[in-house]
């Protein structure tokens, strides 16, 4: 592998880093500062506009001034090893898709003993047009050997997570030959910014969005389970820090909504002056799933809302609900159900490190003339 190093990091916190309540820690704060959420107001665009997707980068983001030299290579388990350039790869058969990213950390600063890390609270959700070239043709070019059971993906960023390493995440064999995997190097038909994956990223649809390795430059095909950082170390669904833990995949059911009314600079308390209110929201979930139900709560009391048209597979599905505001204080909901039956719940969802909390949006409003 050239994902060389599982080093020990000098940096790391005896123990590992704890789960704690109450105020947010400098750390977490220059986190948030640099991993920036959408806005929920964007939430009204089909398709994100690209400075208003969510970011959610580990290390640096590196350098990369031209694609004139980036190469992709192909090697391990594979009968013809390969190196393509960038133009090489846009020869290939082009396919946008819209597709839903989420991070699968969002929500982990609304658990209580949050684990100390990115703290999301609703906003790392994005939609974009991503254009490349499907996985598969450059996976069959290579040519999967009989004994091939794991294919990595390796960015060329990198840094410490309790071990030195690349950023790195494998799939499945399956899935990887699948027909909506990409190699991707447009995002709403421009190249893809260089916080994005500049010049050549993964997109998994219905996957949560570490699946979708950016900057990424090699495959590496394995006749045994890859063992990266980012593939067994961090993204596992953990009661305990002693569990071993279940892998996080696709993405859980959820739904957001455009806070209505006008907000209060500082505290983003809203106000809304009483009468009709036409809410407006989106809802998704993973694995190419249909969103089939989404309701509107106010203080518990739900309604079903209307869903706008299906906008794709992967992409989220708009929704909305008009509620007769009434004076005083409210706190209004929404919740999304999938056609597999999987729904939302009213309350937090209990992960060690904060993974797939799909807990209900909350919104406090004030109704005042
Ligand atoms: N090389 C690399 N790929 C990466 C990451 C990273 O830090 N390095 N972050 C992952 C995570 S956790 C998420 S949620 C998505 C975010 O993609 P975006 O920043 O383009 O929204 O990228 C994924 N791909
Ligand atoms: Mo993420």
């Amino acid at each position: 592998m050239t994902d060389r190093g599982n080093w020990v990091s000098p940096f790391d916190i005896e123990g590992g880093r704890p789960n704690q309540d109450g105020d947010f820690l400098r750390e977490e704060v220059r986190l948030a500062n640099r991993n920036s959420g959408i806005l929920l107001e964007a939430l009204r665009h089909d398709v994100t506009p690209t400075g208003l997707h969510y970011l959610l980068n580990h290390f640096d983001v590196p350098y990369v001034p031209s694609a004139a030299d980036w190469t992709l290579s192909i090697t391990g388990r594979v009968r013809q090893p390969l190196k393509l350039s960038l133009a090489e790869l846009k020869a290939l058969p082009e396919k946008t898709l819209r597709v839903t990213l989420e991070c699968a950390g969002n929500g982990r600063a609304n658990i209580g003993l949050r684990r100390q890390s990115m703290p999301w609270m609703y906003e790392a959700v994005g939609t974009s047009e991503w254009t490349g070239t499907p996985l598969r043709a450059v996976l069959e070019r290579a040519g999967l050997e009989p004994d091939a059971i794991d294919v990595v993906f390796l960015g060329i960023d990198r840094g410490f997570d309790k071990v030195f390493h690349e950023y790195g995440r494998s799939l499945a064999p399956q899935l990887a030959l699948s027909d909506d995997v990409l190699l991707v190097w447009g995002m709403n038909g421009a190249p893809l910014l260089p916080q994005h994956g500049f010049p050549l990223r993964l997109i998994v649809p219905g996957w949560y969005g570490m699946a979708s390795v950016k900057w990424l430059d090699r495959i590496e095909v394995l006749d045994r389970p890859y063992e990266g950082q980012q593939q067994v170390g961090t993204y596992m669904y953990r009661e305990s820090a002693d569990d071993p833990g279940v892998p996080v995949t696709h993405m859980r059911v959820k739904s957001l909504m455009v806070p209505p009314g006008i907000p209060d600079w500082y505290t983003r308390h809203r106000l809304v002056p009483p009468g009709p209110v036409t809410v407006f929201g989106r809802a998704w979930t993973g694995n190419g799933v249909p969103i089939t139900r989404v309701e509107f709560g106010v203080d518990g009391v739900w309604q079903d809302a209307t869903l706008a048209l299906v906008d794709g597979r992967y992409a989220w599905r708009g929704w909305q609900a008009t509620w007769n505001a009434t004076d005083g204080e409210h706190e209004i909901t929404c919740r999304a159900t999938d056609e597999n039956g999987d729904t939302q719940p009213l309350e937090e969802r209990w992960d060690r490190s904060g993974f797939g909390n799909n807990m209900i949006h909350k919104v406090r409003v004030t109704v005042r003339a």
